[in-house]
C-alpha cells in the first residue's frame, strides 16, 4: 500500500463487510476513500458469522466483479425446510419467488472483498487505535486514529460509519440527535462449526419445546449448527457431546438418525438483538450496517442488510460526486431505513415463533405451532415468507 494521502473524498471507519462493499463500490465509480480497521486482517477475515447470502447480495456481488469464488464455492439453495417438533416440512422458495439464497460464509465474502480492495490498490489501515470522528457537521470531517507509527489524520468529504454495533461513529452523535429502537432477547445461540457433512442438503430451521435449533453448513464437508441457550451459557457446560444430543432432540428424528457428528472446530455463544438507529445520517457522517441496526441471526439478514445500505449509498456519494447533486445523500436514510424495518418485521416474526420463550404457556406454544403449521401449508403465507427470507427487491 503506498503511502496514506493526507485527505481523500470518503473516510470510511469500520473494514468489515459494509465498510470493505462501500469502498470497492465507490472504487468502481471513481471515488476515493481509505478503511480504518480497528482489528488485524487475520481477526477481520477469521471472523464466523453469517452464511446464508440473498439473491439481491449475490447479484450485486457478482455485478461488481466479485463473483468468481462465490459461484464456484457457494451452496445455491432453491429451498429451506422447517422442523416443527420434529416433523419437518420443505418450503420451496425458488418455485414461491424465482429466486434462490447461497450459502458462502461471511469469512469468505470478506477474504473476496479484501483481496479485490488490494489488487485495486486500495487503502485499509488495519489495527487503528482510537479512532475518532470530527467535524460531520460542516463541510471538512475528519478521521483521526493512532497506530505503531504514531498518530495520524484524514480530511475527507464524508465519514461512512461502517463500524459495527460496537463502533465509535454512532456513539459520537449527539444524543438529542439520535432515535434508537431496541429488543433484547432472553437467550442466546451456541453456534459450532465441524468437519463433518451437513445433516442435509437444505437449511432446517428447528421450533422445538426444547427450544430452537438450526442446521446450516459452510461447504459439503462442513457443517454449522446452533443451538438456544441462555444468555449466560457457560461453554464449559457444553461439551460437543451435549451439543450433538440437544441437535438430534431438537432437529427430529430423520436427523438424528443421519446426522454425523465430530469435533468441533469453533464453538461460541452470540446474543440476539433488534435494533434500530434513527436516522442514519448526520450531516456528513452516514451510518451503514451493523453501525446502524442490528437483526436476530433467524431471518439471515444481518450481512445482507449491510450490502443493501452501502448499495444505495456508494450510489449516492458518487452521484453526489459526479453531478453536485445531494438528492441521493438526502434520501439515503429514508430509503436505507424502510428496507430496514421490513427486515426487523421479518427477522422478529420468524424468532417469535422458533424460539422458546420462558413463562410462555401452552396457548402461546399452540399459537406458535399453528403460525408454523399455516406457513408451511398455505402457498399465500409461505410466499410471503419466502420473498422476505430470499431478499425484497432493491428498491
Ligand atoms: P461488522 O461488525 O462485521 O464490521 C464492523 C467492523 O468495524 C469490524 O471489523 C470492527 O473490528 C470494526 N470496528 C469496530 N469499532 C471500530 C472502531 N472504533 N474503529 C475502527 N474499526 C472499528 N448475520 C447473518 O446474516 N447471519 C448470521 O448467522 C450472523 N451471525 C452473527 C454472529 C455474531 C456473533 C455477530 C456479532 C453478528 C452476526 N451476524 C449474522 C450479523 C453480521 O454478519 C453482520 O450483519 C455483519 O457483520 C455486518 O457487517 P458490518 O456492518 O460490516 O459490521
Ligand atoms: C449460518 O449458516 O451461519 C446461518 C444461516 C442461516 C441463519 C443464520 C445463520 O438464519
Amino acid at each position: 500500500m503506498s503511502a496514506l494521502p493526507g485527505r481523500t473524498q470518503v473516510g470510511i471507519v469500520g473494514g468489515g463487510p459494509a465498510g470493505l462493499l462501500l469502498a470497492h463500490l465507490l472504487h468502481r465509480r471513481g471515488v476515493a476513500s481509505v478503511i480504518l480497521e480497528r482489528r488485524s486482517r487475520a481477526h477481520v477475515e477469521g471472523r464466523i458469522r453469517a452464511g446464508v447470502l440473498e439473491q439481491g447480495t449475490v447479484d450485486l456481488l457478482a455485478a461488481s466483479g466479485l463473483g468468481a469464488r462465490m459461484a464456484r464455492e457457494g451452496l445455491v439453495h432453491g429451498g429451506i425446510e422447517v422442523a416443527i417438533d420434529g416433523v419437518r416440512r420443505r418450503l420451496d422458495l425458488a418455485a414461491l419467488t424465482g429466486r434462490r439464497v447461497t450459502v458462502y460464509g461471511q469469512t469468505e465474502v470478506t477474504k473476496d472483498l479484501v483481496e479485490a480492495r488490494l489488487a485495486a490498490g486500495g487503502a485499509i489501515v488495519y489495527e487503528a487505535e482510537d479512532v475518532s470522528v470530527h467535524g460531520f457537521d460542516g463541510e471538512r470531517p475528519t478521521v483521526r486514529w493512532r497506530t505503531a507509527a504514531g498518530e495520524a489524520e484524514l480530511a475527507c468529504d464524508f465519514i461512512a460509519g461502517c463500524d459495527g454495533f460496537h463502533g465509535v461513529c454512532r456513539r459520537s452523535v449527539p444524543a438529542d440527535r439520535i432515535r434508537t429502537y431496541e429488543r433484547v432477547y432472553p437467550f442466546g445461540w451456541l453456534g459450532i462449526l465441524s468437519d463433518t457433512p451437513p445433516v442435509s442438503d437444505e437449511l432446517i430451521y428447528a421450533s422445538h419445546e426444547r427450544g430452537f435449533a438450526l442446521a446450516s453448513m459452510r461447504s459439503p464437508t462442513r457443517s454449522r449448527y446452533y443451538i438456544q441457550c441462555d444468555l449466560d451459557a457457560d461453554l464449559a457446560d457444553w461439551p460437543d457431546e451435549r451439543v450433538w444430543d440437544e441437535l438430534k432432540l431438537r432437529l427430529g428424528p430423520e436427523a438424528a438418525a443421519t446426522i454425523r457428528t465430530g469435533p468441533s472446530i469453533e464453538k461460541s455463544v452470540a446474543p440476539l438483538r433488534s435494533f434500530v438507529a434513527e436516522p442514519m445520517r448526520f450531516g456528513r457522517l452516514f451510518l451503514a450496517g451493523d453501525a446502524a441496526h442490528i437483526v436476530p441471526p433467524t431471518g439471515a439478514k444481518g450481512l445482507n442488510l449491510a450490502v443493501a445500505d452501502v448499495k444505495v449509498l456508494s450510489e449516492a456519494l458518487a452521484e453526489f460526486f459526479a453531478t453536485g447533486s445531494e438528492e441521493g445523500i438526502d434520501r439515503y436514510s429514508e430509503r436505507a431505513l424502510r428496507r430496514v424495518w421490513r427486515a426487523q418485521r421479518f427477522s422478529w416474526w420468524f424468532s417469535a415463533q422458533l424460539h422458546r420463550y420462558d413463562g410462555a404457556d401452552g396457548f402461546a406454544r399452540r399459537l406458535q405451532l399453528t403460525e408454523l403449521d399455516y406457513l408451511t401449508g398455505s402457498e399465500p403465507a409461505a410466499r410471503a415468507f419466502a420473498e422476505n427470507y430470499v431478499g425484497l427487491p432493491f428498491d
